[in-house]
């Protein structure tokens, strides 16, 4: 039988790499997210690599939803080797005296909370079968707090602890755990974080051949093939012209 990976937040960036390189190396793949089209043209994209595909359509922050998605899966879909918690967003960016409180729920409740939900249903499933591996997408955002970065640096800081967590927690388990902390990285991230303002968001990029999503994506196929007896904990990754949050070297 051919091996499981179900990765939230499928239908772009990292998620949407993930999935494309899982399916081409023969990885039957559960596809998920919010918009539906997205999720139809992405099971097209895949159907050329001859695996199974099942999307899913929800979102991580709706805990019943969650619930129910995960324990109706269809019995051939239950033996689940990966998980990729990726779904998040960062929204705005303004001084803390400034921010929108609506954006301040959206980024907890997306990338902290969604993470615990999705992580609650499938580990069981994990755990019940002594083996599996999760990966948790944070950021160099969660190593190092940023001006104007509050909010979103403090929900990718709860998932490099919760990571930890549960890499104790699931360790009897024979279960592996994962952060893949990434800086800069051109997705549709910075559209997302500016509320659409193209202009923005592409400012974000100049001058910086920024990761792709593909490279990230390349990163967790890497530590998921690793031999049985080796975890990779937690990988930091930047472009060149990147060292952390603070240092970065744009051309002109
Ligand atoms: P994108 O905006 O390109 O993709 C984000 C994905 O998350 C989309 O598929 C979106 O799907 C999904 N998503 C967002 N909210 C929800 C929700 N409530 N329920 C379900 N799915 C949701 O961004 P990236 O690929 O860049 O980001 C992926 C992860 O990587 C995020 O956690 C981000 O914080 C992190 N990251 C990104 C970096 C970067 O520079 N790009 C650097 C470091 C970390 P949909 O809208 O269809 O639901
Ligand atoms: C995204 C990376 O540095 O823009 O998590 O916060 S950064």
């Amino acid at each position: 039988m051919g091996k499981i990976i179900i990765i939230t937040g499928a239908t772009a960036g990292f998620g949407r790499a993930t999935a494309i390189k899982f399916a081409q190396n023969g990885y039957d793949v559960i596809i998920t997210g919010r918009r539906k089209e997205r999720l139809d043209e992405l099971v097209k994209e895949l159907s050329k690599f001859k695996v199974k595909i099942l999307p899913l359509n929800f979102d991580v922050r709706k805990n019943s939803d969650v619930t129910k998605v995960i324990n109706t899966l269809p019995d051939e879909w239950k033996n689940l080797d990966i998980l990729v918690n990726n779904a998040g967003l960062a929204a705005g960016m303004e001084h803390v005296n400034d921010g929108n409180t609506d954006d301040w729920d959206r980024m907890i409740d997306t990338n902290v909370k969604g993470l615990l939900y999705v992580t609650r249903a499938v580990s069981p499933l994990m755990v019940a079968r002594n083996k599996g591996h999760i990966f948790n997408i944070g950021s160099i955002a969660g190593k190092f707090a940023y001006e104007n970065g509050n909010v979103y640096c403090a929900t990718k800081s709860a998932v490099d602890s919760l990571t930890r967590s549960m890499r104790i927690d699931l360790l009897k388990h024979n279960i592996k755990v994962t952060q893949i902390a990434p800086g800069m990285a051109e997705t549709e991230f910075s559209l997302v974080r500016f509320h659409g303002d193209e202009a923005r968001a592409s400012a974000v990029y100049k001058g910086i051949d920024a990761l792709t999503a593909g490279d990230i994506a390349d990163a967790i196929y890497y530590c998921a093939t690793l031999p049985a007896h080796v975890c990779i904990n937690d990988l930091v990754i930047t472009p060149t012209q990147q060292a952390d949050v603070f240092y970065n070297v744009k051309k002109s």
